[in-house]
This record gives C-alpha cells, sequence and structure tokens, in this order.
C-alpha cells in the first residue's frame, strides 16, 4: 500500500540555532546557558561534549544548504540564537544579524524558504543571572528581542516561530532536575511556565504592530511550536486515570492550544492547579496580554506519544503536586537508545484531535525523528551508513500524516529532525538523528546515510512507500 502527500505540502529539515552554529564566542557572540553549564559542569554532557561547536554550521552552512536544495527539501526551520543577535545591552549586534542575513540569502539563492524560531531553550546568561523566566523585566526583554528580530528580518523571511516546546524548559530545569540549575520546584516551574506564556503573547503583539507598520512582509505569519501530543491511558482506565489524562493534556496541549486559539488559559486547568494550592503570578492587565496570543498556525514536534496514569501519591518527595504518572503499554515498541516510546499514528491522533477541538487551526508537523546510539558499525561498501530503521520510522509517520490529510486535518508540512547529526543538549552527540552522518573524527565531515536516498524520492514524488 501507499499513500500520496498533497502537491503543496512541504517537505523540510529541522534544526536549531544553539545545536548546531557553534562559533560560541565568535562575532561579539555572548554566553548562553549551555555556553555556561558547558564551562562550569562538562561532566554532565555525554562524553564532555559541551555546546561550543554544535555540528559546526556556521563554518559549514553552504555545503549543508546544498545538501537539503540536493535532496529536493524546500524549507528549513532553526533558530535565531538571542545570544548572538543582540549584545548585552540589549541592543542589535551588527555582526550577529550579518551572520543571519548571509545564511538567508544562502538558503533564498538555494530556494529555500527559512522558517525562523525566536527561542530554542538557549536563554543568555547575563539574563539567567537576571531571574530568567522567572523575571517580568526578562519578559519584557525577550519582547524587544523579538522586535528588533522582526525589523531586522522582516522583509526576508516570512514564516516566523515564538518558541519552540515551551513546555520543555519549565519541566527540565525547573522541575524534573535534569538541566541546568536541575531544580524539583513545581511553583517556580508554573512560574517559568506562565511568564513564557505571556512572552509569546507580546512576541506575538509586536509581530502583528510591525505587520501594521508595513515592517514585514505582506505574506508573513506568526506560530508557535509545541511538543504535542494525545494522551493516552489503559484500556480500562479508572476515574483517577481519567483525571491524569484531564491534567496532561490541560498541561502539555490545551494549556498552548487555547492561548493561541482563544487567548485564554484552560480554565479547569487553572482551578485544580488552585485546589493545590498552585496560583499562577498573574498580574493586572494579563487577561488582555493572553488575548494577544493568538496564531496564524502552529508547529508540531512529535516523537512519542503522552501516556500517563493516576499517580500512586498526591505528592512527590519534594512535595510538589502530581497530577500524573507515567503508563507504560504493554504493547509500546521502544527506541532504546532515547527510551521513547514509537508510535506513528500518535500523529494522526494529534491531526484529528485539532480537527474535531481546534477546527481550521493549521500546522504542520515541525520535528519528527529517530536518533540511535552507536550509528555506524553497520556500513556498506560505500562506507555510507545503513540505516533502514529511519526509513522504516519516517515512512510510518509520514503513511499516518498522509491518511489524517484525507480525513480533513490541516497538516501542510513535515520537518525532519535533524536532517544533519547535531548536538544535543546533554546528551551531546550520543544519539544520532541525521539523514546525513557528521563525523566527529574527520572534523565533522558530513555523509549521505542510505536512508538519504530513499527520502530523497519520496520527496520528489511525494509518494510514501
Ligand atoms: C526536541 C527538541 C530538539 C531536539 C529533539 C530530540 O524536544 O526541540 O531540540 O533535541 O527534541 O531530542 P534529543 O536531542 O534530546 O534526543
Amino acid at each position: 500500500r501507499h499513500y500520496t502527500l498533497p502537491e503543496d505540502f512541504f517537505f523540510g529539515a529541522a534544526m536549531s540555532g544553539p545545536q548546531t552554529e557553534g562559533a560560541w564566542r565568535i562575532g561579539g557572540k555572548l554566553e548562553n546557558m549551555w555556553d555556561t553549564w558547558s564551562n562550569e559542569s562538562i561532566d554532565a554532557f555525554h562524553n564532555r561534549v559541551g555546546s561550543y561547536v554544535g555540528n559546526d554550521f556556521m563554518a559549514r552552512y553552504r555545503g549543508d544548504l546544498d545538501i537539503m536544495a540536493d535532496l529536493g527539501l524546500t524549507s528549513f526551520r532553526t533558530s535565531i540564537q538571542w545570544s548572538r543577535l543582540l549584545d548585552a545591552n540589549g541592543e542589535l549586534n551588527p555582526q550577529g544579524a550579518a551572520w543571519y542575513h548571509r545564511l538567508f540569502a544562502a538558503a533564498a539563492d538555494r530556494g529555500l524558504e527559512v522558517f525562523v524560531n525566536l527561542y530554542h531553550f538557549d536563554m543568555p546568561t547575563y539574563l539567567f543571572r537576571r531571574g530568567g523566566w522567572e523575571s517580568r523585566e526578562v519578559v519584557e526583554a525577550y519582547a524587544r528581542y523579538a522586535q528588533i528580530a522582526f525589523r531586522e528580518f522582516g522583509d526576508e523571511i516570512r514564516t516566523w516561530f515564538t518558541f519552540n516546546e515551551p513546555i520543555v524548559e519549565p519541566e527540565q530545569r525547573y522541575m524534573t532536575g535534569v538541566w541546568y540549575p536541575q531544580l524539583h520546584d513545581f511553583s517556580r516551574s508554573l512560574t517559568v511556565r506562565y511568564n513564557i506564556s505571556i512572552a509569546h503573547c507580546l512576541a506575538t503583539e509586536r509581530f502583528r504592530q510591525a505587520q501594521a507598520k508595513g515592517e514585514m512582509r505582506d505574506d508573513a505569519r506568526i506560530g508557535l511550536i509545541n511538543c504535542f501530543s494525545p494522551s493516552y491511558t489503559k484500556d480500562d482506565p479508572s476515574e483517577a486515570d481519567l483525571e491524569a489524562v484531564r491534567m496532561n493534556d490541560g498541561l502539555n496541549n490545551r494549556w498552548w492550544l487555547d492561548i493561541v486559539r482563544d487567548g485564554t488559559l484552560p480554565a479547569d486547568v487553572i482551578e485544580t492547579l488552585e485546589q493545590r494550592g498552585q496560583r499562577l503570578p498573574h498580574r493586572p492587565g494579563d487577561a488582555q496580554i493572553l488575548q494577544l496570543g493568538p496564531v496564524d498556525w502552529l508547529g508540531c514536534n512529535y516523537y512519542q506519544p503522552s501516556r500517563v496514569q493516576a499517580p500512586d501519591a498526591p505528592t512527590d518527595s519534594y512535595g510538589n503536586p502530581r497530577f500524573a504518572d507515567a503508563y507504560v503499554w504493554p504493547e509500546a515498541r521502544m527506541n532504546t537508545s532515547r527510551g521513547w516510546e514509537i508510535y506513528p499514528k500518535g500523529i494522526y491522533d494529534f491531526g484529528m484531535k485539532c480537527k474535531r477541538d481546534y477546527p481550521g487551526l493549521e500546522f504542520f508537523i515541525s520535528e519528527n525523528g529517530i536518533g540511535i546510539e552507536g550509528e555506524g558499525r553497520e556500513r556498506g561498501g560505500d562506507g555510507r551508513i545503513e540505516d533502514s530503521y529511519r526509513v522504516e520510522f519516517v515512512r510510518d509517520h509520514l503513511a499516518w500524516i498522509a491518511r489524517a490529510i484525507d480525513e480533513g486535518a490541516a497538516c501542510r508540512g513535515y520537518h525532519y529532525w535533524a536532517l544533519i547529526d547535531n548536538w544535543s543538549w546533554a546528551n551531546a552527540f550520543k544519539n544520532r538523528y541525521g539523514f546525513i552522518e557528521v563525523d566527529l573524527t574527520q572534523g565533522y565531515a558530513r555523509r549521505a546515510k542510505r536512508s538519504a536516498d530513499w527520502l530523497k524520492e519520496v520527496v520528489a514524488t511525494h509518494i510514501v512507500r
């Protein structure tokens, strides 16, 4: 059986500034929190590979864009690094701006549209020291950064996003203790989540203002990217399991979907939070700010489904309220390198949920991919990595996307994470995602894996077999 994707469906690559650019101290770039954490505690990173080089994109971008164009891709998504575009006074850093102008022009030369995201977990360190997302001053600084970016690149870039995965930083930095500063504090994480929500709305307002002043291209559009995933529970759930689904879905999905469609936060979620003694750091005037949140479309990053059950205790060992525990589905197929379940149908279920609950809201798959540890042990005679599992993974997801589109889901495209192996947060280069290999032993040289041939054909034909 094969599936056909619509003609105007776009295929692209997803990446981020902090994971690729490198050149961490070149051209007036300030430190971001990844650089600082790498400096302070390099042991926290797999094989002690810090953020500094990324995948050397700033030195190799022309070749990388050639690879994308050769594969037939028409778009790619990256992020501007706040710590590169602005100086420590919050003013434009001309050298940083010049790099992004060079990159965007080189992309345009190759017929590639750049989707620009403004923030990918990369808080400049000096702002983190002033409170990071816990501070409303930093929220204001972000809005100003967005405004400067819109003004600077408004006539070059059509497609903008305010944030990547706004649920992740509050979770990883403030709640689960994984990323610096490795805290376990729900109420601080809630403040961060709330302030990022406000920051999204203020940036969207700046975008609309720039549009009204004619600073943006006529066809410019703004969006938000999140790791949306339907929440599933056991086949035969208890009331308490369904409650866990309501809160998990409420915090991960509906919180953001309600902001971007209605400019509100989900009342039932706020009510439950308040019943558990958790208050949002609401300020007078915030309801009006939230009203500025609606966007033109969404990015959905999809890697794994969210499976939950009732928590086995009301609080964790730090005294934080618990709303849901992870549920391990007995039939789950796992990517053991990452510990993530492989469940392609989740992408279809998200599309159908959007069609039902948020009709008219367009989206595209802004990230989807599989990272494998120890790639390279199997190579063909020509030296290329044999990665049939990657073909299978992407084919299954694209097939479910095609079915969702056939049934009326407003899914407009697919960006693979990450076309070219790149540096990842604490895992550094442990898990490789690319269709293109980066050989760290050969000065970051690029080489196509076997799967790239398959990708090229799908992109050319829009037929998934
Ligand atoms: C997403 C992030 C990406 C990327 C990806 C893969 O959550 O937006 O930046 O890293 O996940 O995850 P990881 O690199 O942790 O394996």
